[in-house]
């Protein structure tokens, strides 16, 4: 019997919509809760998560698992079946790819969204936010690099929970000075996921809708 207790938390425009596609993609039994922004300041989400951030998804038995990543293999294992398996090579390579997402192009948008804890004026936070997106550059190359070389189609070649990340950070993009123009293949695979039924689903659990995908 399905544990329907088991709870993902969301908000609009956030990287827990990459645990909603992945959790469309392979129909697991969770339920989706998506918070306006600001309820996850409130005592009932912190209650939950401490720390105030999203995904975290709340098991029947009380206990809270946060972390992207960790979100995505613990689904992986638990409802992945052999397309999401863990102990392959695109299991290996799907770990390394949320790794860099997470640690390194997530991470560097710290300045982009919150430039107040990096620099006190507002020319000083011009600079940081600025260092930001040219590292960011970088990072959108290489991911763009990466996709042409596994085909173009999926970010490992075959469709794995890479995607669904690599589907927020193309999002964000959008909100900084670079441009998707420079990036082919990173919109080109936008443009395929949004076309996914699973992409559609969560994006409506999360209010959300698709960018331009003409
Ligand atoms: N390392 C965490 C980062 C989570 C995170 O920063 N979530 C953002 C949304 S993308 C958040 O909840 N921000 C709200 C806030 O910090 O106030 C993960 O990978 O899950």
């Amino acid at each position: 019997m399905p544990d329907i207790q088991t709870t993902l938390y969301t908000m609009p425009g956030t990287c827990s919509l990459a645990a909603n596609i992945a959790l469309a993609w392979i129909d697991a039994p969770v339920a989706v809760e998506n918070m306006k922004y600001g309820d996850h300041k409130n005592d009932a989400y912190l209650a939950i998560n401490p720390r105030g951030k999203v995904p975290a998804i709340r098991f029947a038995d009380g206990d809270v698992l946060t972390e992207l990543s960790a979100i995505l293999a613990w689904l992986g294992a638990e409802y992945g079946g052999e397309g999401y398996a863990r102990d392959s090579k695109l299991g290996r390579r799907e770990a390394e790819a949320l790794s860099f997402m997470t640690t390194e192009v997530h991470a560097a948008y710290g300045p982009h969204f919150a430039a107040q804890n990096f620099a006190k004026s507002e020319s000083a936070q011009q600079e940081v936010k600025q260092a930001a997106y040219n590292k960011l550059g970088g990072h959108y190359e290489r991911l763009e690099d990466n996709l042409s070389s596994s085909g173009g189609d999926w970010y490992l070649g075959e469709k794995s929970f890479a995607d669904t990340f690599l589907y927020v950070l193309v999002r964000w993009l959008d909100q900084t000075p670079l441009s998707l123009e420079d990036y082919p293949a990173l919109a080109a695979h936008r443009n395929r996921m949004e076309a996914d039924a699973g992409v559609k689903t969560a994006l409506a659990r999360q209010g959300m809708e698709p960018m331009d995908a003409a």
